[in-house]
């Protein structure tokens, strides 16, 4: 093995987790990748990763371990069931890009430092698959100084901003703060966008034609066309939009916060959930106004 070479873990191979893991075979890491459903490893393993049997043979392997699940359930299942990443040994750091909110990440922080001597790092981002495709992830990063400085070599093959927002679940506040904004643009662009059809003009150039005044963003330019030609291609699911938007009502709660604007859109999402929307990528959520 080449002497400049790290060894790291890489649990979540999904539509974030497959390229971000990729950003690492190609920044002269040597991955170890684990996936609960195993055919989804081959595009890993042409990148040059290894094969882990379980999670907790990919933990003894590797002292820095990623994770990008679909939520908290997710996560907790593949830190402490019998294989888990937790029965793979002390003195690690587990750095989590899953999106759970801040009370499962301090949850998490907690029990693997206290019953395993685990050190867990929050780090959800924000930048979509593009982002992750090309290394221009931002990374919102909660927990000890020491730890995020430890990993940060291998985050920033992932991301151009790695940001440490203060101690264990900074990062998910910080990151649900991010959906605050995002998902009111996703259901607020819906609306327009019909409005645009409904009242007679080409929708599929609206974005375009907003893009240089206040209306634009990030959203508008990556999902603005293809929301108005229902484009299926799936790049995020709406059903983990919905995730996002019941952390952030979960966090309004918690904190006092009134969130009118978001009780609407994740009222609006959930019925995009029953009608059966809920495997559809995000930008799906028009037809409910069809
Ligand atoms: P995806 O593409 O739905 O990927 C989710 C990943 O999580 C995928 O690898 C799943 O494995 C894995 N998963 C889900 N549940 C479990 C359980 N119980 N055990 C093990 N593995 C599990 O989501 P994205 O990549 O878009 O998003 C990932 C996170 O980043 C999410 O928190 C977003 O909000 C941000 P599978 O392949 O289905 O077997």
């Amino acid at each position: 093995m080449p002497k400049d070479k790290r060894e790291v873990g890489f649990v979540g191979l999904g539509l974030m987790g497959l390229p971000m893991s990729r950003r690492l075979c190609l920044g002269n890491y040597i991955v170890t990748v684990w996936n609960r459903t195993k055919t989804k490893t081959s595009q890993a393993l042409a990148a040059g990763a290894n094969l882990a049997d379980s999670p907790s043979e990919l933990a003894q392997r590797n002292s820095i371990v990623f994770l990008c699940l679909t939520d908290a359930e997710a996560v907790e299942d593949v830190l402490f069931r019998k294989d888990g990443i937790a029965n793979g040994g002390p003195g690690k750091i587990i750095v989590d890009h899953s999106t759970i909110g801040p009370t499962a990440a301090k949850e998490f922080a907690t029990r693997l430092h206290e019953k395993h001597d685990i050190r867990y790092v929050d780090a959800p981002v924000t930048g979509g698959v593009i982002g992750a495709t090309e290394g221009t992830l931002t990374i919102f990063a909660g927990g000890h100084a020491s730890d995020i400085q430890t990993v940060r070599p291998a985050l920033s093959l992932m991301s151009g901003r790695v940001l440490h927002m203060g101690g264990h679940g900074a990062g998910q506040t910080t990151k649900l703060c991010n959906q605050v904004m995002v998902m009111n643009t996703f259901v607020t662009m819906a609306e327009m966008l019909k409005l645009a059809e409904n009242g007679g003009v080409d929708a599929t150039q609206i974005p375009k034609i907003l893009a240089d005044g206040f209306a634009n963003s990030r959203v508008l330019e990556l999902f603005g066309e293809r929301m108005a030609r229902r484009d299926s291609e799936i790049t995020g699911l709406l059903a983990v939009a919905q995730k996002d938007l019941d952390l952030i009502q979960a966090l309004g709660k918690e904190t006092s916060t009134a969130l009118p604007m978001c009780g609407t859109a994740t009222e609006l999402m959930r019925l995009a959930v029953a009608n059966g929307l809920g495997n559809s990528d995000i930008t799906q959520f028009i037809k409910i106004y069809d």
